[in-house]
């Protein structure tokens, strides 16, 4: 089937929750990815950031494969030998004292919301049912009802509710903010150490270790949401490392599987996970043996093949080449490693069309926030990728 046809039957059966660009895609290795005709392009979306490691990585594939053919799934009714030293690598490689799996990265938060609320009970004696739990203006952290409840997205919302009460927002960035809406109740602060779905917006210097700060000094619970900025992707393992700064709970998951599979984690000190019982939460696949056994991998890849330091390495190259580009369309470039924001200004009349006029051209990436492009290839690009890719990036915005 071609294009025009598949995208025709897409259109007919599937739900129209997405507006993709008009690319079918058949085939991956590393950065670049094949459409149905054949035509190659560069990934510079990464699947949002799942597949750090690139496409059909190899190993992460093989190990994949042989772990398929000896167990895939056996419940957490049962143990299996691979969670354990899933467990361990984390533990290790973060400084974690406990893990607890999940699939997408929206469990992962729906886990640490509970987590959080039990431990304020427990822990901090707040009253019953007035947890309260602080989150940034625009964030993004999934598509649960929950969540959806904190956005401040109004097309994340309208249509959707009642929501879930006992959260309050705060802008980003802010940490006097944070300083002022802290109250008794209040439980846990969750923040994403770079926005991502806000247009990647880094907060100035020193933020996260201002909150580091304030969240130890009112007893309430730090959780960064790494699911996007984690794993290698700002040339870090996790972004708060940029800071030195250690959270009470990182949630992890897109790259966690290197796009093989859904894996999700949220990585804790024992005292907030510590206070699940057995039967207070759970999932069918959370913590499968197949998940297990590619996460290990996928993690052990990124690190051996030293793709988080060329995150960092490519990641400066990547923006200073952007930053020659001489475009009166560019308003301000940002980001950090290889996940990178260009924003256009107003007069440009939003990124979508330049994302479209990529893809012509060979790269894809995709518009955030309307004026916002975002660049983050696969962490094993190279120098001469990335000279490729600028070459088309400034024919577009600069022709
Ligand atoms: C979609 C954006 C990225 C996330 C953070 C949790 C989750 C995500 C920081 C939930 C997911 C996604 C989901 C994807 C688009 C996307 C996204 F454009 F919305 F902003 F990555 F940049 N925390 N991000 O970024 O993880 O449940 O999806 O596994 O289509 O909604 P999930």
């Amino acid at each position: 089937m071609d294009t025009k046809k598949i995208i025709a039957l897409e259109n007919q059966f599937g739900a129209k929750n997405y507006k993709p660009l008009d690319v079918v895609l058949e085939k991956g290795s590393g950065i670049w990815v094949w459409d149905v005709e054949g035509k190659k392009y560069m990934d510079c979306l990464s699947a949002y950031s799942a597949v750090n490691q690139g496409h059909c990585h190899p190993k992460i594939l093989k190990k994949m494969a042989s772990q398929m053919e000896k167990l895939t799934i056996t419940s957490r009714a049962f143990r299996n030998n691979q969670l354990s030293l899933f467990y361990q690598d984390l533990c290790k490689l973060t400084h974690s004292h406990m893990v607890l799996p999940m699939n997408s990265g929206a469990e992962a938060v729906e886990t640490v919301i509970k987590a959080v609320r039990k431990w304020g009970y427990q822990l901090k004696n707040i009253p019953d049912g007035k947890a309260q739990i602080i989150v940034c203006d625009n964030n993004f952290h999934g598509r649960t009802l929950t969540i959806v409840g904190f956005s401040s997205e109004e097309q994340y919302k309208d249509g959707f509710g009642p929501f879930t009460p006992g959260f309050v927002s705060i802008p980003f960035g802010d940490a006097k903010a944070l300083e002022k809406a802290i109250t008794p109740y209040t439980v846990a602060f969750m923040v994403e150490p770079i926005q991502g779905e806000a247009g990647v917006i880094v907060p100035k210097e020193g933020y996260l270790k201002k909150i580091r700060k304030i969240c130890s000094q009112n007893k309430v619970v730090l959780i960064f949401d790494e699911i996007q900025t984690g794993l290698g992707r700002t040339g870090k393992l996790l972004a708060e490392e940029h800071e030195d700064v250690e959270s009470d709970v990182t949630l992890i998951g897109k790259a966690l599987s290197g796009g093989c599979y859904p894996v999700s984690a949220v990585l804790s000190n024992e005292e907030v996970l510590g206070v699940f019982l057995p039967g207070d939460h759970g999932s069918t696949f959370g913590g499968n043996p197949l998940a297990c056994a590619v996460a290990r991998e996928a993690v052990k890849v990124l690190i051996e093949e030293n793709m988080i330091e060329n995150a960092a390495q490519m990641g400066a190259y990547f923006q200073s080449g952007l930053k020659k580009i001489r475009s009166p369309l560019i308003k301000e470039i940002r980001g950090k490693g290889l996940m990178i924001g260009v924003e256009l200004k107003k007069e440009a009349g939003g990124a979508r069309s330049y994302c479209e006029q990529l893809m012509e051209k060979g790269l894809l990436c995709k518009e955030t926030h309307i004026h916002v492009i975002r660049f983050a290839p696969p962490l094993v690009i190279t120098k001469k990728d990335i000279d490729w890719a600028l070459e088309r990036i400034s024919a577009v915005l600069a022709p």
